[in-house]
């Protein structure tokens, strides 16, 4: 197995959900041993402790539902300069959320850095929802629900950077999957932008590892880097109900840990969000505590290691 340089980020960001909480949850996957987890695979492990945000001045905006969009703003130019910077770096960086707003800081980060790499940045989206909401379309106004778009380079978002994105994703280098909730408009933008989408119901038609493999292979292909963004949500409430955005009929365990073991098997994996556990809806830590065993397939965790034998 290949170890690592693992590098842990908390990002306590919580004003881009509807329900506050999510702050907690860097320290609920250091309660929960996300640490001690990936150490004891063998792999080196660093926690950088929580990042603040850097202070923006109030924006004007496109759509008055819109909340908290100055904190946001703010959150985004941290979390960019940072993963900016640590995407250069040999090394896996795993962001502790915080709800998702935070990945449209990590994720154009990610995408700029690896410009400046000379290779093209993937994004597996793992989530009940496809957060692909502009600042005009989003209906509830929880900026949690656009950090896709924005990381696509759909327009309205330069206060977010305070400049226009340089470096933006290309929609079809992005796959959404397990989703299960989209609202009408952007359901419209996912398509013409041609965004990669497998629902749930194509899961249960193909199964959810024929699906992740095609991406991983294109991925290979073009000697690509591969950002993970994970929902908690992406995983059914039953077995997950620590989550402000409860969908039922998610992925279940043995779904979400095969496509942990692919991601491991395929090498590609080079950042990782794990967004919008909200540890005040846990019951007894048990979300935290499967977070953690996730990310620890994801890292090379196995029960068992199947011998192959040549005679
Ligand atoms: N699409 C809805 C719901 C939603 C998106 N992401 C989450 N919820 N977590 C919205 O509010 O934009
Ligand atoms: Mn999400
Ligand atoms: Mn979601």
């Amino acid at each position: 197995m290949t170890l690592k340089n693992i590098t842990l980020v908390g990002a306590p960001v919580d004003v881009g959900a509807g329900q506050r909480g999510c702050l907690m949850g860097p320290d609920a996957y250091r309660t929960a041993g996300l640490f001690e987890t990936l150490e004891t695979l063998g792999h080196m492990v660093r926690d950088l402790g929580n990042l603040s945000p850097e202070v923006v001045e109030q924006a004007v905006l496109p759509n008055a539902v819109v909340k908290n969009f100055s904190e946001i703003a703010s959150w985004t130019r941290a979390l960019h300069a940072y993963a900016r910077k640590l995407g250069r770096e040999p090394g896996v960086p795993i962001y502790m959320g915080g709800d998702h707003a935070l990945a449209a800081g990590t994720v154009t980060g990610h995408a700029a850095a690896a410009h400046e790499l000379g290779r093209p940045l993937f994004v597996l989206w793992l989530d009940a929802h496809s957060d692909f909401n502009t600042l005009e379309s989003t209906g509830s106004g929880n900026l949690h629900g656009t950090p896709l778009a924005f990381a696509c380079g759909l327009p309205g978002f330069d206060g977010f950077l305070g400049h226009p994105l340089k470096h933006p994703l290309k929609p079809e280098n992005v796959e959404v999957l397990g989703v299960r909730s989209i609202d009408r408009e952007e359901r419209e933008l996912l398509v013409k932008h041609s965004v990669g989408i497998s629902d749930m119901r194509m899961i249960d038609e193909t199964g959810i590892g024929a699906l992740l493999s095609p991406f991983l292979d294109r991925v290979r292909a073009a000697n690509g880097l591969l950002h993970v963004s994970l929902d908690v949500d992406f995983l059914d409430p039953e077995i997950a109900p620590a989550v402000g955005t409860t969908v039922p009929g998610g992925v279940t365990l043995r779904e979400a840990h095969l496509v942990m073991e692919m991601l491991h098997d395929s090498g590609l994996v080079s950042s990782l969000d794990l967004v919008e556990l909200n540890p005040f809806l846990d019951d007894r830590g048990r979300t935290a505590r499967l977070m953690v065993n996730l990310v620890g397939s994801l890292f090379g965790r196995r029960v068992f290691d199947r011998i192959t034998r040549s005679f």
